[in-house]
């Protein structure tokens, strides 16, 4: 498995969408752990592209390559792990984004998976979401948990403004708010009054139905 895993990151570095498309299926048809295989394999790939990246020993279309052969694993992946059932206890309703200003979608689209495998109703509103419009969405469908991806340091302050928003419009109390994404954390959420901060895919799921319940 340790090879098999390695082989999915390397894809990634490398910029190989077809090699990392093969592997996705080979992943699927061997009833692999596909969570472990996205964060263990394909996810520690796009993490490698991006260090690397961000100390200058890669260049931009590079990033762009490892992203795009990240995004094609991806889409054979994630209808297997929403097919998957899951658990199906505390469902409720989400509406999910990624902040207005910020166009990465791979993780958030990745929680929204997990929460969606595990009974959770799902309002994927994309990436470069608009405050006012993850609150118009709430309360049209009536959810019962905003969640909010940021990755970039430069938009996460948007989250806030998610905040200040149902505080306008006096409905803070009724909508929860989960804050994600690489530079947020558990002070983040607590300095701009998020109810909670999950790193990871799995962690969202649990942090979902305790503030579901
Ligand atoms: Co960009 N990028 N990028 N990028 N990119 C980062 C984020 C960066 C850290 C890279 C670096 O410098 N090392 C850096 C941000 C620096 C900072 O702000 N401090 C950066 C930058 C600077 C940029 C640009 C500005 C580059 C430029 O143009 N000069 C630009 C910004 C564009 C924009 O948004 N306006 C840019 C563009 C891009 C691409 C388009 C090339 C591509 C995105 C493709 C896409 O998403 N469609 C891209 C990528 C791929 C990355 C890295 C390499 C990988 C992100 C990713 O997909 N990770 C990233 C480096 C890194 O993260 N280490 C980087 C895999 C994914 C599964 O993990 O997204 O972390 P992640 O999601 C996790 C958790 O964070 C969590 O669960 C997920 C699953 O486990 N999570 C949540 C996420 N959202 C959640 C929400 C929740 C709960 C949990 O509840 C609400």
């Amino acid at each position: 498995m340790d090879e098999f895993l390695k082989s999915c990151a390397q894809s990634i570095i490398d910029g190989d969408g077809d090699v990392a498309e093969t592997l996705a299926k080979q992943a699927v048809d061997d009833g692999a752990p596909l969570i472990d295989v996205i964060e263990k394999g394909f996810a520690a790939g796009i993490r490698e592209v991006g260090r690397l990246w961000g100390e200058g020993e890669m260049f931009l279309p590079e990033l762009v390559m490892g992203a795009e052969a990240m995004k094609r694993a991806m889409a054979i992946l994630e209808p297997s792990i929403a097919g998957s059932g899951g658990l199906k206890e505390a469902a409720g309703r989400v509406v999910i984004g990624t902040i207005e200003g910020d166009i990465h979608d791979i993780g958030k689209t990745l929680v929204a998976t997990m929460l969606s495998a595990n009974g959770f109703e799902i309002t994927d509103l994309g990436a470069d979401v608009p405050a006012g419009r993850f609150v118009d969405e709430a309360e049209e469908k009536r959810a019962d948990c905003i969640a909010i991806s940021a990755l970039l340091t430069t938009t996460m302050n948007g989250q806030k403004k998610v905040i200040e928003e149902l505080e306008n419009r006096s409905i803070r109390g009724q909508v929860k708010v989960m804050v994600g994404g690489a530079p947020c954390n558990d002070e983040w959420a607590k300095e701009i009054g998020a109810d909670g901060y999950a790193g990871d895919a799995v962690a969202a799921v649990a942090l979902a139905r305790s503030l579901v319940d």
